[in-house]
């Protein structure tokens, strides 16, 4: 096909020189091994607003608030990235050979980027250019669907893309259930625009009938709540049905079991595991970076770092009553429109928690994110 000219546009572009701290941070824990990006990630220092101070023009189109690069083609291949490695490597997989090719990217796409550690990450669809050396550089990140962030030093940063449903764990053992964590994580996803299941792990160690309200009030809530034990087997088959073909992030805090559920999955993974720590009673965080793994059974799932707190990024007090969908048929009425629900006179979603209609627990978690004490 004959090249079709590009549009150009301006693009506003970090400085991509004075980040010196930042670059050695991460330089440094790469060469340590395995790099412990999340342990990297909270010592990293982030270039502000300030930092975008250049403006430049670039073959290419805008794409939503993402701006899609006009590359030559036809010496492209297109992939899709396994795993990024610091902000400046990833592993890309082929999406005809199947191959997977270490890649660098390119240098345009890192200051194009409003975070740089970004510019390219797990699930992104990407066209690389192959070198001669069995690498490859990276040319484009095409815009992304569904994605996972984490807020991070007070900056959004996203952990995976392209992603199709959350799949919520949490543990009926050590580390205790919280379920606000769960309704952060609901709120988390919907606001991803990505559908959302709850798995309760460690089934084996409680009794299934004292779980009926807890399941109950999710699945009411159109959720699909699966209890699991990878020592016994439980739910497992339910479990593989529902990641079946899907691109499915495994989410919650360290400890609750998601790489074990997933070598349950499919053995060969072979993903870390750790024992609980006995001392803290906390995960050890046995998982360090967010990867994609292909099902036998078509699909992806990613292992993620397990995590202590859910901050959310950017909703406001007035937006949380949105995602707690069972309140809507009862904010109108309210007496006041604005109403955020803690003390005002005549809150129709107070009376319907006090009636029994609104469970308490979901009330409380809503509490929590809009009064945000932790
Ligand atoms: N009793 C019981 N223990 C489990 C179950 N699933 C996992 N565990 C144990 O929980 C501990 C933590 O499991 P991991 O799979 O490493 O947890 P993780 O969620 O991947 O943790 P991070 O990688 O730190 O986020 C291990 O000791 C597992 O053997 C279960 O269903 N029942
Ligand atoms: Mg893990
Ligand atoms: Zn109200």
């Amino acid at each position: 096909m004959a090249a079709k000219r590009q549009p150009k546009i301006r693009v506003q572009m970090r400085k991509n020189r004075g980040t010196s701290t930042r670059q050695n941070d991460l330089t440094r824990a790469h060469h340590a091994g395995d790099a412990p990006e999340e342990t990297a990630a909270s010592s990293e220092r982030v270039s502000h607003k300030g930092g975008l101070t250049r403006k430049r023009t670039i073959m290419g189109q805008q794409s939503g608030d993402q701006v899609v690069r006009a590359v030559d083609e036809t010496v492209c291949r297109a992939g899709r990235v396994l795993r990024a490695i610091g902000s400046t490597q990833c592993l890309v997989q082929d999406d005809v050979t199947g191959e997977v090719v270490p890649c660098t990217v390119r240098r345009m796409l890192r200051t194009m980027a409003s975070d740089e550690r970004t510019a390219v990450v797990a699930g992104d669809r990407v066209l690389y250019q192959p070198l001669d050396n069995q690498q490859g550089v990276i040319e484009r990140v095409e815009p992304r669907q569904g994605v996972i962030t984490r807020k991070h030093q007070y900056r959004e940063h996203v952990l995976v893309a392209n992603v199709t449903q959350v799949l919520i764990v949490a543990s009926l053992g050590e580390p205790p259930l919280k379920p606000p964590l769960i309704d952060r994580f609901l709120l988390s996803a919907a606001k991803g625009n990505v559908s959302a299941a709850i798995c309760l792990n460690k089934a084996d160690l409680v009794d299934l009938v004292d779980l009926q309200p807890l399941i109950a009030l999710y699945s009411r809530l159109g959720y699909p709540v699966i209890p699991t034990s990878p020592l016994t087997g439980a739910g497992l088959p339910r479990l593989r049905q529902l990641l079946r073909g899907q691109q499915t992030v495994f989410t919650g805090q360290s400890g609750v079991g998601k790489s074990t559920l997933l070598n349950a999955i499919q053995p060969a993974f072979e993903l870390r595991t750790a024992a609980i720590s006995q001392v803290t009673q906390k995960g050890r965080h046995t998982t360090r970076y967010a990867q994609l793994l292909q099902l036998d059974t078509g699909g992806w799932v990613v292992d993620t770092p397990g995590i202590r707190q859910l901050d959310l990024w950017d909703v406001g007090k007035g937006e949380v009553e949105g995602y707690f969908r069972e309140f809507r048929p009862f904010v109108p009425y309210c007496k006041y429109p604005n109403c955020l629900h803690l003390d005002e006179s005549e809150c129709a979603i107070r009376q319907a928690v006090h009636a029994g209609f609104l469970s308490r627990q979901r009330y409380e978690s809503y509490l929590r994110l809009v009064v945000g004490d932790d």
